[in-house]
């Protein structure tokens, strides 16, 4: 594992020096954690490295065939090792649910995210929220939009009818990022990705319910409560969908600012049949178009650049991982690409390998690739404690 540990050698240093006191976990001048702004500093120098992190939503949770295992995830039984960085969604965190809108368990959660931590991983975080206005969930349908759902965005803003509910909620969200916390009192990093794919109008905070100035209030007041309640250890992380079409201006367009978003993302999936080499030659021309104008656009404003969601559901070629997604992200100079769920109860609903699925050889190939960076790669370099 040499191959991908030069780099991190540097952020061994960085990251070591930490005791077992609370005391060890200092605060910065703009009040997050010195380890939050490590994690930064580190994802910095990791996106201008030769690799990227390999990331999965659930990883540990659930996979086909299982739910609720302890130490199994799909990727370990196939590599081997684990995904060095570990994707969770807060989805009905903001209802005061025991488990989120996956089912599952915030308890199971903070524990994955402190082991995954303390085993020198990297956690980031979406928040598939609630309705607050109308009671539905995060999704609307964007032929048949309601006028209650065009105004959520509106009503949750300070003097709207849904705003003293929703400043709730976001305390709900605040609570639990407060209370991932090591046995050490180190709190952990997480990257916080919340009003994402905003350029589509598929959620209550997208393209066409709500203005520009909306969104970024809402993003305004999002960090700002969760400053008051204390939390210190987030990232935040701006990413929209594939709608910018390489049109930078397009994907700044409802940028909160430079001094909210740390990390500048992009949403967007390989979609058709097997044997469609059409959509899957699309997906990676796509792709290949915005990670250029996202990784410039994040050059210019010193933000890390990442390929914060995507997969080809259910895998329908066997090559895809060497053939399709390894040759446009080698590319670029992305700190981390995060692969979406293995849902155990919704048929090929994957988006990576599990054992016997036909691209575990490819995957495999992927894996070995000097780029890839898995836990192993990144093991014992994050000093947690
Ligand atoms: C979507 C799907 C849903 C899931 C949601 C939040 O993309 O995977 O089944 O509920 O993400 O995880």
């Amino acid at each position: 594992m040499m191959k991908k540990i030069i780099y991190f050698s540097l952020l061994a240093l960085i990251m070591t020096g930490c005791g077992k006191k609370k005391a060890d976990d200092p605060l910065t001048a703009n009040g997050r954690t010195q380890r939050t702004e490590n994690l930064l500093a580190n994802m910095k120098a990791q996106a201008d490295s030769a690799g990227y992190m390999f990331g999965h939503q659930d990883t540990y949770f659930y996979g086909i065939g299982w739910v609720g295992d302890s130490a199994r995830s799909d990727i370990n039984s196939v590599c081997g090792d684990m995904p060095a960085v570990l994707g969770v969604d807060l989805g009905h965190i903001e209802n005061g649910d025991s488990v989120n809108l996956d089912r599952v368990p915030f308890d199971k959660m903070r524990n994955a995210i402190i082991a995954h931590f303390s085993r020198g991983g990297v956690v980031t975080a979406s928040w598939h929220c609630d309705n607050p206005l109308t009671g539905g969930t995060a999704w609307v349908k964007p032929d048949s939009l309601t006028a209650e759902e065009k105004a959520t965005v509106a009503e949750v803003l300070e003097g709207g009818k849904a705003h003293d509910k929703f400043i709730g909620w976001l305390d709900k969200v605040a609570d639990f990022m407060n209370s991932l916390e090591t046995p050490y009192g180190v709190k952990v990093p997480v990257i916080f990705r919340p009003w994402h794919e905003h350029t589509g109008s598929w959620f209550w905070w997208g393209q066409n319910l709500c203005t520009k100035e909306q969104y970024c209030q809402l993003w305004e007041m999002t960090v700002s409560r969760m400053k008051e309640k204390g939390v210190t250890n987030l990232l935040w992380t701006y990413s929209p969908g594939m709608e910018s079409h390489g049109d930078s201006a397009k994907y700044l367009e409802r940028y909160p600012g430079d001094g909210i978003i740390d990390i500048m993302g992009l949403d967007g999936y390989c979609n058709g049949e097997a044997g469609d080499t059409a959509s899957v030659a699309q997906y990676a021309a796509d792709i290949d178009r915005e990670l250029a104008m996202v990784c410039s656009v994040a050059k210019s404003h010193n933000k890390v650049p990442i390929l914060s969601e995507t997969g080809f559901y259910g895998i329908k070629t066997d090559n895809w991982w060497t053939h399709t997604l390894m040759p446009v992200l080698n590319k670029y100079p992305i700190a981390y690409v995060l692969l979406w769920r293995n849902a155990h109860d919704i048929p090929d609903h994957f988006f990576v390998p599990f054992p016997g699925q036909a691209s575990v050889s490819d995957f495999m190939k992927f894996y070995n690739d000097k780029k890839t960076l898995f836990m192993k790669d990144i093991n014992g370099l994050y000093i947690t404690k």
